[in-house]
């Protein structure tokens, strides 16, 4: 089979690279404000798993349309020789150093893909460029890639493509989301028929490791729900420092170790999106304080607290604070209790205190072998906190075109985010409670069963919100 291979060709700066980028999830393409960046024919490719490949061929943008449509122009020889004929006769010339490149893929009989920022009027030059590449007569798609928010030139490129192109669609290389580029593939079907075939399988493989990584990040997610879960921190307890003292240290220990895995995890779902260099820290929220039990959070979680309470969501565990529920206070109950926040993140996240036991009188034990315990959580709500943490990051991650290079703003606005979770159709939520519980005592039988269950539902659920959340 021959191999599959589109060339992205246009005027310098419109955005072939970035459509380049975004096509073959590689983040690592040179891409600058300033025209010319791309100097020379770079071979990127898309390889599934079966080893089928496309090629897909970044270019520099026409140097000199005018003289090169001049001179296809006047060619007089076979229409299949014409690309070699214009690269032999200006094979010396440096000033068509970007033309000469941007024809070496046509000479393999590579399709075309002609990128064009359709935000802004149409010119002389960009005539030229269409009718250059009507004359090599090679298959040819014109991708309109708005790079302002501006369609009032839209009639004046769309009538002077339909006439040079056998197809036209947009395509924003930076904000293309996977269905996006799946919408594209079907083009290219239509562009070389001959070629839909091979193209269908290379699309269909896609396809199903999309899904394959969906199911990989749920994997991901629940390792790290698991491990915040059942985790813990004993210190040994000091006799010489004020036991306070030593329960903040333990709180913060505990709330940095959540950190820590909620950070590692973000990781491991970067790596799954070849999104590397994306940032992983949105800096702003401690996962264990009172501000995220401040009604601003129930409300982006969309689990008020009476409708926990009504749904029967609230466990057994969080039994300890019922009693500031039911009167009523202002935040979640646990810090309202006494209006201590130790004491209440205490209660939450299970007390501070001393080995298993109550913290004993002094004199009435030897302190040497205790430790100042923190953990395992006792409640839900940190734990739906932390996966709609994840939730929100897997869909920016997903819905991040490889083209965009401004990553500072990736997380930007994120704590504010409304939660995937005020989604969840009932019995989801309930199944994540039950995995809680089966998780949360150790040698549960269940625990395997409702982790399979839990995987395949969230796993389902995001697949049908995918679409709704990549437009
Ligand atoms: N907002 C926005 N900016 C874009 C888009 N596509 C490209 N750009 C910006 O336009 C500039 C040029 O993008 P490139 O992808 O490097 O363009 P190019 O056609 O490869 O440029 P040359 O290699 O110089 O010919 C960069 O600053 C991109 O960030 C887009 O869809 N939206
Ligand atoms: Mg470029």
């Amino acid at each position: 089979m021959s191999t599959l291979k589109f060339a992205v060709l246009g005027h310098p700066n419109e955005g072939k690279s970035s459509v380049v980028s975004t096509l073959t999830e590689n983040e690592r393409i040179r891409i600058s404000p300033t025209p010319g960046e791309t100097v020379r024919c770079n071979t990127f490719t898309i390889e599934v798993e079966d080893g089928a490949t496309l090629e897909i061929i970044d270019t520099p943008g026409f140097q000199n349309p005018t003289a090169t449509l001049a001179w296809f122009e006047q060619w007089q020889g076979h229409e299949a020789e014409m690309v070699d004929g214009y690269i032999e006769a200006h094979r010396n010339d440096p000033a068509f150093h970007h033309d000469l490149e941007l024809m070496i893929p046509l000479k393999d009989r590579a399709g075309i893909l002609y990128v064009a920022d359709a935000s802004r009027p149409l010119r002389e030059s960009d005539r030229k460029e269409m009718e250059i590449l009507r004359l090599i007569g090679l298959p040819r798609l014109a991708l309109l890639n708005f790079k302002r928010d501006n369609r009032n030139f839209l009639p004046e490129w769309e009538e002077a493509l339909k006439r040079r192109f056998n197809l036209i669609r947009e395509f924003n290389a930076h904000q293309a989301t996977f269905h996006q580029r799946m919408e594209l593939f079907d083009a290219l079907q239509h562009l070389v028929p001959d070629q839909a075939s091979a193209l269908k399988h290379i699309q269909n493989q896609m396809q199903e490791n999309w899904q394959q990584r969906l199911q990989e990040a749920v994997s991901d997610i629940e390792a790290m729900l698991l491990r915040s879960l059942r985790h813990q921190v004993k210190l040994p307890f000091k006799e010489t420092a004020l036991l306070s003292d030593q329960q903040a240290a333990a709180i913060r220990k505990y709330q940095e170790d959540l950190k820590r895995f909620e950070t590692q995890s973000r990781k491991q779902l970067r790596r799954l999106y070849r999104h590397d260099t994306l940032p992983g820290d949105d800096g702003e929220i401690d996962l264990v304080s009172e501000e995220l039990f401040a009604e601003k959070v129930w409300k982006l979680l969309g689990l008020s607290r009476q409708q926990l309470m009504m749904t029967g969501l609230l466990t057994g565990a969080a039994a300890g604070v019922g009693a500031d529920l039911a009167t009523g206070g202002i935040s979640f109950g646990v810090f309202t209790a006494g209006g201590a926040l130790l004491g209440g993140i205490g209660a939450w996240i299970g007390a501070p205190k001393l080995g298993n036991k109550k913290i004993p009188f002094p004199g009435r034990r030897k302190w040497a072998s205790e430790k100042v315990v923190v953990g395992p959580t006792k409640d839900p709500q940190l734990m739906f906190i932390l996966l709609d943490r994840s939730l929100l990051y897997l869909f920016r991650l997903m819905n991040w075109a490889h083209a965009r290079r401004d990553h500072e703003t990736f997380l930007s606005g994120f704590s504010d985010e409304a939660g995937l979770v005020r989604a969840w159709p009932e019995h989801l939520r309930k199944l994540y409670v039950q995995w809680m519980k089966a998780h949360s005592k150790s040698g549960n039988g269940d625990a395997a069963i409702l982790s399979r269950k839990f995987r395949n539902e969230l796993t389902a659920w995001l697949s049908t919100q995918s679409r709704e959340f990549s437009s």
